[in-house]
């Protein structure tokens, strides 16, 4: 979600930076709350503003973070598989949609398919769906803003669409949830999309710890920017006086949670508020910006089976570093 400044020809006496940007009061109370507990958290969705989202599509490049190019070959490699299994004129429902390049190679599989796409950020999603259909001309596109942490109520079919569903969960976006809220997810996922459904997820795997946390602090410092960039949109959208260059960006393996963290620290005793409240951390001290699950292809399977989903393949590249996974929804009644 983002915040554009009122345009200098619509309002001439206004520059872009002369009003702040209207705060999301979800933002404020996660960041008071966060900020106020013994070990200071804040969750890993505030990242996302403009800035946060371009670092991201930047973090993707760099030669240290393998997800996003291990998983866009095996998308290449297996879509055309998924399509002939499923129909190429399912439903495609997308969870956390962004601006994704990896759609585009699933529907280059699936030309008839109806594509709906669940987002928060209305004005993102506005910008992908007028794209993709510039390169899809016949694909249905039904847009759908929700928050899809929460159950969605999926448009209704429309005329000629097929029945078959599939939802569309890559990038290893599960992996910021604790396996306790990734199997709710998971359940609230197989509730959208109904009996019948599959999914298609993306999850990334247990590996070496030193490649796992280079993932997440690459040599030319572009996640670092990335995790720095949540305190100053603090600063910038909840009046927050937070001396950013007094904090030092972490990236460390969590053998027992098994999860790369992401951390921000202090590097000595400071003081700043947020929205008038004042705030202190020793020297040290951190703030906890994300959690990234990672998993052995057995503890894949539990989770999903644990979720209602039954595993039908499970893809990974020659190197084993991540798993593109096909499930079906269990105990599916026959339609008739
Ligand atoms: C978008 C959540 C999949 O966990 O790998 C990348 C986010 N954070 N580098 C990930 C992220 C820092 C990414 N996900």
């Amino acid at each position: 979600m983002y915040f554009t400044a009122p345009r200098n020809d619509e309002n001439p006496t206004v520059g872009p930076l002369a009003r702040a940007p209207e705060a999301d009061p979800a933002f404020r109370a996660d960041v008071l709350r966060g900020l106020a507990q013994t070990q200071k958290a804040v969750p890993a969705r505030w990242f996302y503003d403009m800035r946060g989202s371009q670092l991201f599509e930047a973090i993707t490049q760099v030669p240290e973070y393998y997800p996003t190019r291990t998983e866009t070959a095996l998308l290449q490699a297996h879509c055309p598989a998924v399509a002939e299994r499923i129909g190429s004129d399912a439903r495609v429902v997308e969870f956390g949609s962004g601006s994704s390049i990896k759609t585009r190679i699933l529907l280059k599989s699936m030309p008839r398919a109806t594509y709906v796409p669940i987002d928060i950020c209305g004005e993102f999603l506005d910008e992908a769906c007028a794209a993709l259909q510039g390169l899809f001309p016949a694909l249905r596109i039904v847009p759908v803003e929700a928050n899809f942490m929460n159950p969605v109520h999926l448009p209704l079919r429309q005329d000629g669409e097929a029945r078959s569903m599939l939802g569309f969960f890559p990038g290893s976006t599960i992996g910021n949830l604790t396996p306790e809220a990734a199997v709710d997810l998971l359940r609230s996922m197989r509730e959208t999309l109904g009996t019948n459904a599959h999914l298609l997820i993306g999850i990334d795997r247990v590996k070496d710890p030193q490649r796992l946390t280079a993932a997440y602090d690459d040599a030319q410092g572009v996640t670092a920017l990335f995790n720095l960039n949540l305190l100053q949109r603090i600063n910038r959208e909840l009046g927050g006086s937070i001396p950013v260059g007094e904090f030092r960006h972490v990236s460390r393996w969590n053998p027992l949670a098994s999860r790369v963290e992401m951390h921000l620290e202090a590097r000595r005793a400071i003081r700043f508020e947020v929205d008038g409240q004042p705030f202190r951390m020793e020297g040290g001290e951190t703030i906890h910006t994300e959690n990234c699950h990672k998993y052995r292809p057995g503890e894949m399977r539990v989770l999903l089976a644990a979720s209602g989903w039954r595993e039908l393949e499970h893809w990974t590249d020659p190197q084993g570093d991540f798993s593109l996974i096909l499930a079906k929804a269990d105990g599916a009644r026959q339609e008739p």
